[in-house]
């Protein structure tokens, strides 16, 4: 059957108002994505199995900028994924998760008063919960972006989800929530080191983790220790997260787009960032041609130096220099 390529209107709850890709079969618009895989949204309607019903309607119009009609967060996830496949693509030169050109799909609406969104591997899909009252979908961009990394990175260094190679894996998923955040970079959603502060999850409007100084969370860490490897991904990813921030905007107190930082080292001597953009391509190369599924985070050092060196221009380039001062903050390789 003939289906159109369209471009429809999505009114999100985080990001205002975005075009949406979408495709036309007689009157009915559905959201599939045909110009990024095929990627697919649909509707789990609290159910917490299969994959619901496909977003479709009568016009090509998705939401209403308020999370009690159902199609809000839809425009949200498909926003999310539209963006992190762009940025993949255009950034990285990466085609897809997979870097085979096809789309995942995501799900929506996944159970009830649900705090938490997911990647499967099994099903190459990604899953939102509603949040709290069902009133804060975990379909923020920054979240979503951090959730389709973890498909990139399992199909790419395959890093083992405990352990020190666990941290490293949280870390790149929030690395690159940040990244995609700064690429897309909406008036309503503009780019931050913050990850998860549109979704209000701790109630008090803070964000769920900080890149710049993770200890402002309770529980990550700012630098490496020899225990880091035993306590959760979600915090054992901080020094990294850490090592990141530097690298992009270097040390002390600096302001980006409005929300001003304040990056302490561990070694108490200053780091100068050399711009997010190369940044990026750094923890990316380094990703995907360095690092393994044991990466640790001194082995995550010795790859980052590699690329570092390989991107850069030898071991006497300001961004080879940079990278080994920022491991030093976080106390790995001094
Ligand atoms: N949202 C969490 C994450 O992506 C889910 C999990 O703990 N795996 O890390
Ligand atoms: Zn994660």
């Amino acid at each position: 059957e003939w289906q159109a390529v369209e471009n429809g209107v999505g009114n999100t709850q985080y990001n205002g108002q975005v075009t949406l890709g979408s495709t036309q079969s007689g009157s009915t618009w559905n959201l599939t994505d045909a110009a990024r895989g095929n990627h697919r949204t649909y509707n789990l309607n609290r159910g917490t199995s299969g994959t619901g019903t496909l977003f479709s309607g009568p016009d090509d119009v998705w939401g209403n900028g308020v999370a009690s009609n159902a199609e809000t967060a839809a425009a949200d996830a498909a926003y999310g994924a539209a963006e992190t496949w762009d940025y993949f693509k255009n950034v990285h030169g990466r085609n897809g998760i997979r870097g085979d050109g096809v789309g995942a799909y995501s799900r929506v609406h996944y159970g009830n008063n649900y705090v938490n969104a997911f990647w499967q591997d099994a099903c190459f899909c990604m899953t939102y919960g509603d949040g709290s009252g069902n009133a804060k979908p975990l379909t923020s961009l920054d979240v979503a972006a951090h959730e389709m990394s973890h498909g990139v990175t399992a199909n790419t260094a395959g890093l083992i989800y405990s352990g020190e190679s666990g941290g490293l894996n949280e870390a790149t998923s929030d690395i690159f929530a940040a990244a995609v955040e700064f690429y897309s970079n909406t008036a309503a959603d503009p780019g931050d080191y913050l990850v998860g502060e549109k979704i209000d999850i701790n109630g008090n409007g803070t964000p769920l983790r900080y890149m710049d100084k993770p200890s402002k969370d309770g529980a990550s860490k700012d630098a490496w220790y020899s225990g880091l490897g035993g306590i959760d991904v979600h915090y054992s990813s901080g020094p990294a997260n850490h090592f990141f921030y530097l690298l992009s905007e270097g040390s002390g107190v600096k302001t980006v787009n409005g929300v001003t930082y304040d990056s302490p080292t561990s070694d108490g001597l200053p780091v100068t960032g050399i711009g997010r953009a190369k940044a990026e391509q750094i923890w990316f190369k380094a990703l995907s041609t360095k690092f393994t599924s044991s990466t640790n985070y001194a082995a995550a050092r010795t790859g980052t130096l590699a690329v570092a060196s390989d991107l850069y221009g030898g071991t006497s380039s300001v961004e080879y220099k940079a990278v080994q001062d920022a491991w030093a903050a976080i106390n790995v390789g001094t």
